[in-house]
């Protein structure tokens, strides 16, 4: 029975970078999820015959959010849910699940990277039928509608058994449960060279890939052990918990130091990688080396030809704006477009929709191409893999060569987190209004030669979009400050910094970018206002 059911608009539900995110247990007021997915419905005009994919990375209240989910687009008119079996479904393989299937969208129920269970955070990611998530334009829409709504549409009806494959009905709604990780594991084998990436490993290659209790696990289990045959428990912390076992599934050196030690230790193996919450973030590690991920972007960039899909050509490559800028020098040596967009995947979607890029990635440790509309955490690793199978080189090596070739940007992230959102708004604002004022002015070795907001022209769609400040310096450093778009509550104030270096490669990498740091404190007077007299996270 469909029921049209009385609420009360929270007036919160903006999204983000990366979809809403919230504390699991605002998510979980009465009716706070049902506003927000009846809000997302109403703004794209109804989802009347309409086709998703639903899915969610596993952490806690997945299961409920799911079965409203269900109800909510039966009682609405949807035509068909294709919904990943008990409920899960990677980011990566739900967009591939949208483009094979040509629905008109995807839900994914993850708050990405950020630590999950009922103190944690839960979040909902929408994408159309490009596979991506959704424009400004569309976000903006649904956050409008979300502070006016007043009745959500809802079926009465016991929870759908999720756990088998097959399809069942709903008021006249198709429930389509299926395998994501085979259809997914298909589409990487048309990509990728699995012969040998087989025969890397049969070679006695030896690899680790973290799963860190979240969605990838069992990807990583079928893939790498069960189809390229790495050796049995390879893959660690397989088992998707619904609070991730405590972790915080954001793969990075500080986030997954148990990975970092244990490859900096002599156990380590020839390569290890990691992925987030819901799969389309990476982390890669060789023999006691970190790869930072916009050399990574760098050197897939520059090594396309190792991969099938890829070796005929690639159309061009973008980053995000605080991104290092190593990639640009292999964009301008290998004489291939190159775009520069605000941090946030669906800034990408446009520039892969209309064939101008092929590769992308940002420092937040995402990677992918034009295969998905996501970030794609597995991919890249196949990716790496597959440099390595084709050079017989390590992870170090590669890398090394790589610097050799185009010199190195040391890089980092330094995280202000836990700050209040007016201190945060108003140390942006102010720092806004002084770049002007800071033109040729000097600071140690270091001579400003640029200071503006970043501003991101969309050549495909026409829009405009303003996100971050960027310092530059005569020697090519930069420091770029935004404000972080995934956080659940309060504000995170993020300050990039890089320094490109031609000669000298074995620098320490904090030790080189110590003075750019402390300037980057002194410009946005960070300690004044904030009291920090360091960050909380740097990566
Ligand atoms: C999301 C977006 C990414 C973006 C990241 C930025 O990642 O999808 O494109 O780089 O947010 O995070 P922040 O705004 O905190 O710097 P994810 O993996 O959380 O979906």
């Amino acid at each position: 029975m469909i029921k049209t059911v009385l609420t009360t608009p929270y007036g919160d539900q903006k999204m983000g970078t990366g979809g809403l995110r919230k504390k699991t247990k605002v998510m979980m007021q009465k009716h706070y999820f049902e506003n927000f997915i009846q809000s997302v419905f109403d703004a794209i005009g109804g989802i009347k015959g309409k086709t998703y994919v639903v899915g969610g990375d596993g952490r806690y209240f997945n299961k409920e959010a799911i079965q409203i989910f269900i109800k909510m687009a039966a009682a609405n008119g949807a035509k068909k849910l294709i919904i990943g079996q008990n409920g899960f479904i990677s980011t990566p393989a739900g967009s591939n699940e949208i483009l094979k299937n040509h629905t008109d969208g995807g839900f994914t129920f993850s708050a990405s990277h950020n630590p999950g269970g009922i103190n944690g955070d839960f979040g909902v990611k929408y994408a159309n039928e490009t596979g991506g998530q959704v424009p400004t334009s569309i976000t903006d829409k649904i956050y409008a509608l979300s502070k006016e709504i007043k009745e959500f549409k809802i079926c009465e009806h016991e929870d759908i058994d999720l756990s088998q494959i097959g399809t069942q009905k709903l008021e006249g709604m198709e429930i389509e449960v299926i395998d994501p990780i085979a259809d997914y594991i298909e589409m990487l084998s048309k990509i990728f060279d699995f012969a040998a990436l087989k025969k890397l490993f049969q070679s006695g290659f030896t690899m680790r890939f973290d799963g860190m209790n979240a969605v990838t696990g069992p990807y990583a289990i079928r893939l790498f052990e069960e189809t390229l045959g790495a050796a049995k428990g390879s893959v660690i912390r397989a088992t998707p918990l619904p609070d991730f076992g405590g972790l915080h599934p954001d793969p990075n050196l500080v986030y997954d130091k148990d990975l970092v030690d244990f490859m900096y230790s002599n156990e380590a193996t020839d390569f290890a990688a990691a992925n987030d919450g819901d799969g389309d973030r990476n982390m890669i590690l060789g023999r006691k080396f970190f790869v930072t991920p916009s050399d990574s972007l760098a050197i897939l960039t520059d090594n396309y030809k190792y991969v099938p899909a890829y070796k005929n050509g690639i159309y061009g490559v973008a980053k995000s704006a605080a991104t290092s800028t190593a990639v640009a020098k292999v964009a301008k040596a290998l004489n291939i477009p190159y775009y520069v967009v605000p941090t946030g995947w669906k800034y990408f979607v446009n520039l892969m929709d209309s064939k101008r890029i092929t590769l992308c990635g940002e420092e937040s440790f995402g990677t992918g191409s034009s295969h998905i509309r996501e970030k794609d955490g597995i991919w890249a690793v196949l990716f790496w893999l597959s440099i390595i199978a084709a050079t017989g080189k390590s992870v170090e090596e590669i890398t090394r060569e790589h610097w050799k070739k185009y010199g190195r940007v040391y890089y980092m992230r330094f995280d202000f987190e836990g700050l209040e959102t007016q201190t945060a708004d108003k140390l942006m604002s102010d720092l806004e209004e002084k770049l002007a004022s800071l033109q040729g002015k000097k600071y140690q070795d270091y001579e400003v030669s640029n200071a503006a907001p970043f501003v991101y022209h969309d050549p495909v769609d026409g829009s405009s979009t303003k996100n971050g400040l960027v310092v530059d310096f005569t020697d090519g450093s930069k420091i770029t400050y935004r404000l972080s778009g995934t956080g659940s509550s309060g504000a995170t104030l993020r300050m990039y910094v890089e320094s490109p270096d031609s000669k000298d490669f074995n620098q320490e990498t904090f030790k080189k970018l110590q003075p750019l740091m402390n300037i980057g404190t002194e410009i946005a007077e960070i300690t004044k206002r904030t009291g920090k007299t360091k960050a909380d996270v740097n990566t």
